[in-house]
């Protein structure tokens, strides 16, 4: 069977993932297009032979269309989300589900409405191999318990439209999510430290911080955000366990020694870094809609992770030292065994 892909808004992200689909991955096909800027869906249909469709509701309704993949703006996620949902099909939303919690809750009720699991959010840190290996140890308890574990995301630079409330709902979002996963448990508060300065950042912004981050069972995460970091795209994560330690190796394939020195290559960017854990979670998603059985980070994972940024952006805009995560309940349906897409 081949997947019948339409794509909302081929950005970045949404043209990465066609290379991937059209010239990597099995089981998938892009069909059709569309996105606000017409001259851009008709570039990238034409490229691939896809129908290009004026606006998302004519796209996800389309006959050859069996899934969706929403690349959109954020903001615009919300609509799409419905209404692939309202129309039964699976659908494949780049993170965030939505920028705020109650957009997210909505997206859940349609969802529960509909009474299958359609939604898959792109947390796609779930995926890579180093960040699976972890979770392996720890989930083993072979060094016990986790207790504290220390994160760091650094981009090299960010453009002067980046704001500082993006440092934890654009940036530390994809920690937030990871954490959770990893630890299997949900943050109850946040709290943002203010670290000295870097001279260069645009004047607006407030670069680095460290969002701090206790779970139920009183675990620490501490994340380090530094989005002008000039020397690379740069992602660590250290546990710290009862008797042990695990971290993520550094991301290079190849060691050079010379008479320069030792050393490793510093990836540049999300997809260059994430690039394996692109690849196994377009592939996964792709065959979880063959055998009718989407299985990845649900809209209860965007609405957490919305929810754990909510507080963590109210720490750090209005200076509220340690703040509450407020969230719903768990639904029954998002825990195992819910309804699965047909
Ligand atoms: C971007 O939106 C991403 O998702 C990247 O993974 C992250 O490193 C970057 O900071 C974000 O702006």
């Amino acid at each position: 069977m081949t997947v019948r892909i339409g794509i909302i808004g081929p950005g970045g992200m949404g043209q990465a993932h066609i290379r991937r689909i059209t010239e990597e991955l099995a089981g998938g096909q892009v069909v059709a297009v569309t996105d606000i800027h017409p001259e851009r869906a008709r570039q990238v249909a034409d490229a691939l032979g896809a129908t290009v469709h004026t606006d998302g509701f004519a796209l996800i309704n389309a006959d050859d269309v069996d899934a969706v993949m929403v690349t959109s703006f954020g903001p615009a996620h919300e609509e799409s989300v419905i209404q692939a949902i309202e129309a039964g099909k699976p659908v494949f939303v780049e993170k965030p589900l939505a920028p705020t919690a109650d957009a997210c809750l909505r997206i859940m009720e349609a969802e529960q409405r509909a009474c299958r699991r359609l939604v898959q959010v792109g947390f796609m840190r779930r995926y890579d191999a180093s960040y699976r290996a972890m979770k392996a140890i720890l989930d083993s308890g072979e060094i016990g318990e986790v207790l504290m574990v220390h994160c760091a995301h650094r981009n090299p630079a960010v453009p002067e439209s980046y704001t500082t409330d993006m440092a934890i709902n654009d940036t530390a979002i994809h920690e937030v999510d990871t954490m959770r996963w990893l630890l299997g448990e949900e943050f109850v508060t946040a709290r943002v430290d203010r670290p000295k300065k870097t001279r260069n950042r645009f004047p607006h912004l407030l670069d680095p911080l460290v969002l701090v981050l206790e779970s139920e069972s009183g675990v620490r995460v501490d994340d380090e955000v530094f989005v002008n970091h000039q020397y690379g795209y740069d992602i660590r994560c250290e546990a710290v366990a009862e008797k042990g330690t695990v971290s993520l190796a550094d991301q290079h394939t190849i060691e050079r020694r010379d008479g320069g020195g030792h050393r490793n290559r510093v990836t540049t960017d999300h997809n260059d870094r994430f690039d394996g854990a692109f690849h196994t979670e377009i592939q996964e998603w792709i065959r979880s809609i063959e055998v009718g059985q989407v299985t990845g980070p649900s809209s209860w994972d965007g609405y957490a992770a919305a929810c754990v940024c909510d507080a963590g952006v109210k720490a750090l805009l209005e200076d509220a030292g340690t703040v509450r995560v407020e969230m719903i309940e768990k639904p029954a349906f998002y825990s195992s065994g819910v309804p699965v897409s047909a």
